[in-house]
């Protein structure tokens, strides 16, 4: 039998989004920072001119899941890593954005195949916060790691080879190479059954 198991080495050819929201951007962005560090010291280009990270930035956390779906079906990454932090205050809104996008992102990556990583801090307060995004540690160090194994597992119980460029997802509608024979015949011969 088989042992799946995600590496950390053979990156070269992964692909990988950030999705990124702006709300308390004084934590995202160290978060983005701990990310990219993470990445880059396991050979990822993190450029955003280059060919192996693209960065979207949403308003809140609320938008993350939407915007790593629509990216998701592309075909064109291997891990998608969602950043974001809420912070409690003193209305229920807390609770009902944490619960979106921890349930948003969850059906993002059951629906799509492509790994979408919740990188998202929930806090009590700004010091929290803080003391994840770098302060004592830098979370988004880990959710980089997270990615990386995923993005690796992923490739390995898909039968896909470590060099590869490829395109991954379970449902991608426009993805040609992932539909039957019998079924790419159909649809150039509407005569075939
Ligand atoms: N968005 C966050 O990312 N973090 C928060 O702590 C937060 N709070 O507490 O309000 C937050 N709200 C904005 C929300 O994510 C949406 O962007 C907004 O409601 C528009 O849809």
């Amino acid at each position: 039998m088989t042992i799946f198991e995600g590496s950390f080495s053979q990156t070269e050819s992964l692909r990988f989004a950030l999705v990124i929201a702006r709300f308390n951007d004084l934590i995202t962005n160290k978060l983005v920072e701990g990310c990219q560090d993470c990445l880059k010291r396991h050979g990822v280009d993190v450029n955003p001119q280059g060919t192996q990270v693209d960065y979207a930035w949403v308003p809140g956390c609320f938008e993350l899941p939407l915007v790593a779906r629509q990216l998701a079906i592309t075909d064109r990454y291997d891990a998608i890593i969602c950043l974001g932090a809420v912070i409690r205050g003193q209305t229920p809104h807390f609770e009902y954005v944490s619960a979106e996008v921890s349930k948003g992102i969850a059906a993002t990556g059951f629906q799509t195949g492509v790994p979408v990583i919740f990188g998202v801090i929930t806090a009590d307060n700004m010091q929290q916060a803080l003391e994840r995004a770098g302060i004592k540690s830098n979370h988004g160090w880990g959710y980089g790691m997270d990615a990386l194994e995923m993005a690796s597992l992923m490739r390995q119980v898909k039968g896909v080879p470590a060099g590869n460029h490829y395109g991954n997802s379970a449902i991608a509608p426009t993805a040609h190479h992932s539909l039957s024979a019998s079924f790419q015949e159909a649809v150039a011969d509407p005569s075939v059954e």
